[in-house]
C-alpha cells in the first residue's frame, strides 16, 4: 500500500493520563511530531486468527470517513470468543442494546481515545479514527472503540566482547531492545499488553514485561520476588515515546488498538542488560534485538522503535 501519511488532530493525552492513573515516573507527554500513516496492517486481507474472514478491499483514497463511499459494504465479523461475553468484552451492540458511554470513562473502562473525540456513526457504533478497514464489528477485540494497551521498550547499547559499543553502517551506536515472539502469529514484537480496567499504565508495563519476557507466571514465589525487584528498579525511570492509535491487524471499523509506549533505557549496561530473559505467557520467544530500519515486526512497533532511535541518537 502507499506510504501516505496523515497528521491527526492533537491528541488529548493529558486527560487520558489522569484517567488511567498514570504514575509520576511514567508521565505521558504529548508527542506532536508523531506522524500516523493511513492504516495498512488494519487493512490486511485475511482477518487475524481466522483463515477465511476476508476484509472488503478499501483503496487509500476511500480510507477516510469524510470521503463519500456510498457502495461501501464491509464484511461483518466478531469472533465467537468475543461473542461469548468474557469479562474483557463489551455486550454485542449488533444484537443487543446497551448504554455504553462513548468518549468517556465508563465505570472502570476507559472509552477515551488518545486521538481526541471519535465519531459515532449512523449505526450508533464508534468509528475508527483513521478510517475504514473493510470490516465491521469487533473482530477479536473485546471493546467497541479504543482497546487500550501499554508497550515497554527496554533498551541497551549493543557491545562487543571488549565491552565497546558497536557502531552501525551510519556510524552511530547500535541500540538493542527486548523483543518477544508472539504466540498468536509468531511475529516479533515489543512485549506489550492490554490495560485492565482501572489499572495504571505502569502496572500494565511491569506485568506484561514480567509475564512475557521473564516468565514470572511459572516461577516460584521467591523467584517472582526477585523478578519483581528487578522490574521495579528497571521501570523506575521511563521516557514517553508515543501514545495513540496502533496500526494493528485486529482493528476494525468500530474497534481499534491504542497504546502508550515508554522507553526504559539501560545506558551503562549494568542494569536491565543483566536480567535473565525467559519467554512466557503470550510469548514463545524472547531476545535482545538490534534496532534497524530493516526490522519487520508487529503492528506499528517499528515506528515506536524508530522514535526511540531518534531520541537516543542511535543507528537506524
Ligand atoms: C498492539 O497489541 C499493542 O501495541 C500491544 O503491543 C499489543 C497488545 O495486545 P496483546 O499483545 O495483549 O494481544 O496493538
Amino acid at each position: 500500500m502507499g506510504s501516505r501519511v496523515a497528521r491527526l488532530a492533537k491528541p488529548r493525552i493529558a486527560k487520558m493520563t489522569t484517567e488511567t492513573g498514570c504514575t509520576k515516573q511514567a508521565k505521558i507527554q504529548r508527542v506532536d511530531s508523531f506522524l500516523i500513516r493511513l492504516h495498512e496492517k488494519a487493512r490486511c486481507e485475511i482477518y487475524p486468527r481466522t483463515t477465511d474472514v476476508k476484509r472488503v478491499k478499501v483503496e487509500d483514497k476511500y480510507v477516510k470517513w469524510a470521503v463519500d463511499y456510498p457502495d461501501y459494504s464491509p464484511v461483518v465479523y466478531t469472533s465467537e470468543g468475543v461473542l461469548k461475553g468474557p469479562v474483557w468484552a463489551d455486550p454485542d451492540l449488533l444484537t443487543t442494546e446497551a448504554n455504553l458511554k462513548w468518549n468517556a470513562l465508563d465505570g472502570k473502562v476507559s472509552r477515551i481515545s488518545h486521538m481526541g473525540s471519535y465519531e459515532i456513526g449512523k449505526d450508533k457504533l464508534p468509528r475508527n479514527p483513521i478510517g475504514r478497514t473493510g470490516l465491521k464489528g469487533r473482530g477479536c477485540l473485546g471493546r467497541w472503540g479504543p482497546n487500550h494497551a501499554a508497550d515497554p521498550i527496554v533498551t541497551r547499547w549493543r557491545r562487543d566482547e571488549d565491552d565497546k559499543k558497536v557502531k552501525g553502517e551510519d556510524g552511530k551506536n547500535v541500540l538493542q531492545f527486548v523483543a518477544v515472539q508472539r504466540r498468536d502469529n509468531h511475529q516479533w514484537a515489543i512485549p506489550g499488553g492490554m490495560v485492565d480496567p482501572g489499572e495504571v499504565i505502569t502496572q500494565t508495563l511491569k506485568r506484561e514485561f514480567g509475564e512475557e519476557a521473564m516468565n514470572s507466571l511459572e516461577k516460584t514465589e521467591a523467584e517472582r520476588e526477585d523478578i519483581e525487584k528487578a522490574i521495579n528498579e528497571l521501570f523506575d525511570h521511563g521516557t514517553n515515546v508515543y501514545s495513540g492509535y496502533v496500526d494493528d491487524p485486529r482493528n476494525t471499523d468500530n474497534s481499534w488498538m491504542e497504546t502508550v509506549a515508554l522507553n526504559f533505557h539501560d545506558e551503562s549496561g549494568s542494569g536491565v542488560s543483566q536480567i535473565h530473559l525467559h519467554a512466557g505467557d503470550d510469548a514463545v520467544g524472547v531476545k535482545w534485538m538490534d534496532l534497524t530500519s530493516k526490522l519487520e515486526i508487529y503492528a506499528s512497533h517499528k515506528d515506536f522503535l524508530q522514535e526511540v532511535a531518534r531520541k537516543l541518537q542511535a543507528s537506524w
